[in-house]
């Protein structure tokens, strides 16, 4: 049997990952090849995981704790996705998590090349966040609206991910014009001469052959290693609260407006997030109906408006509504923001919420399983 090749891709929380998964997905598998998909969250319930698997893409989950961290559940869900046939394996790293190429890469190098050929790692990056990151002073002619800065420690995970890529993706280029892009650009291969510098947009597909035909030649996957302060990469971590519910919707009649429904609670928790002046790392919902097909889908990566409502749903009875939530304020807090929000919106599309699952957290300090100090020839 032929060795499964093993692409990761990481990048900070919301920067396109998913998107770009799905899209490289599709391109592999209308050249005949068999792709599957490895998802991961600090706990279950996890909106991209139900999304690739209601598309009929074969997906494993990695819950409640990173690769680093549960290196063995990672290897488990490689091996079953090899086992039902997959050739191509595109793994998503949690948004805060890094030093993968220390704690992933080599050890899969390392321990299981007999079985896995590991593919570049490739880092997305959100334009948006080279502002954030230099905490509100873009040095672009036009800048990019500018969230409330990142907290430092959390920034400083961005950094770090940028540090340890293979290929630097610089996602959303549909949304940028071309001197911005130039100038993102740049700005990265100042800051990362050695590393390779794309960009695409994952929504659009716009580059998307370029980054795979990039991948397909890459000579050393795994090539480079970060220096990583563990005090500060835990405190970037800990200060997002995570949230992670199911709630089915119960319509009290007929024709309820499911894409309205999910935009305005969106649109509730962005008022509530941007009244408290907090800074948002991903919010993101899926819909589907229990007797229909088809899904919605809206996240939220900044305050001030988040996507519109994509996809459509088809069908009648109750809405199972997923919805993730990875935003600087605390466990608490976050829950008192999504609970209100789904109420009032729910109220007002006239639909009873039940909560089906509800989990809050804040990410604990990362263990990872392995940590090399070499890198693996
Ligand atoms: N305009 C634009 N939006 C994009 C693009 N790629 C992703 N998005 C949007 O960015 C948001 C986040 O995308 P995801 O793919 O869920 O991001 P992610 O990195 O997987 O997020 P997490 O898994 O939560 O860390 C969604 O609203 C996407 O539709 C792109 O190329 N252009
Ligand atoms: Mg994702």
């Amino acid at each position: 049997m032929e060795r499964t090749s093993v692409m990761v891709v990481g990048g900070f929380l919301g920067a396109g990952k998913t998107t770009l998964i799905g899209a490289a997905a599709l391109k592999l598998q209308a050249t005949g090849r068999r792709v599957g998909v490895v998802t991961n969250d600090q706990t279950g319930d996890c909106v991209d995981t139900v999304m690739f698997a209601r598309r009929g893409v074969p997906v494993r989950e990695v819950a409640g704790s990173c690769f680093c961290c549960d290196f063995p559940g990672l290897v488990t869900c490689l091996e079953s996705l090899r086992e039902e046939g997959c050739e191509v394996i595109l793994a998503e790293t949690v948004g805060s998590c890094a030093d993968i190429s220390a704690t992933v890469l080599q050890p899969l190098k390392d321990r299981h090349s007999d079985r896995f050929s590991l593919l570049p790692l490739t880092v997305v990056v959100d334009p948006m966040r080279l502002g954030q990151a230099r905490q509100g002073t873009p040095s672009l002619d036009r800048p990019l609206p500018v969230p409330p800065p990142l907290h430092e420690s959390a920034a400083y995970i961005v950094g770090v991910q940028r540090e340890e890529a293979d290929i630097l993706l610089v996602n959303k280029i549909d949304a940028l014009d071309g001197k911005l892009l130039r100038a993102c650009i740049a700005e990265l291969q100042d800051a990362h001469p050695r590393t390779r510098t794309l960009g695409a947009s994952a929504l659009t597909g716009e580059g998307v052959d370029e980054w795979l035909a990039l991948v397909r030649i890459f000579a050393h996957p795994g090539g480079t290693l970060a220096a990583v302060d563990y005090d500060v990469y835990a405190e970037g971590e800990g200060v997002l609260g995570w949230l992670n519910a199911v709630a089915v919707l119960r319509p009290e009649g007929e024709g309820t407006d499911w894409r309205g429904l999910c935009g305005a609670f969106l649109a509730a928790m962005d008022d509530a997030f941007g009244k408290e002046g907090v800074c948002i790392g991903h919010v993101k919902l899926l819909l589907h109906l229990k007797d229909g097909e088809g899904e919605l889908t809206a996240s939220l990566v900044a305050t001030g408006g988040g996507s519109p409502v994509k996809g459509a749903v088809t069908g009648s009875g109750d809405g199972v509504l997923v919805v993730n939530a990875r935003v600087e304020t605390s466990p608490e807090g976050l829950r008192n923001v999504v609970e209100t929000a789904l109420e009032s919106c729910c109220e007002a599309f006239h639909v009873e919420p039940v909560i089906e699952t509800m989990r809050c957290l804040r990410p604990g300090r990362p263990r990872p399983t392995w940590r090399y100090d070499a890198i693996v020839g």
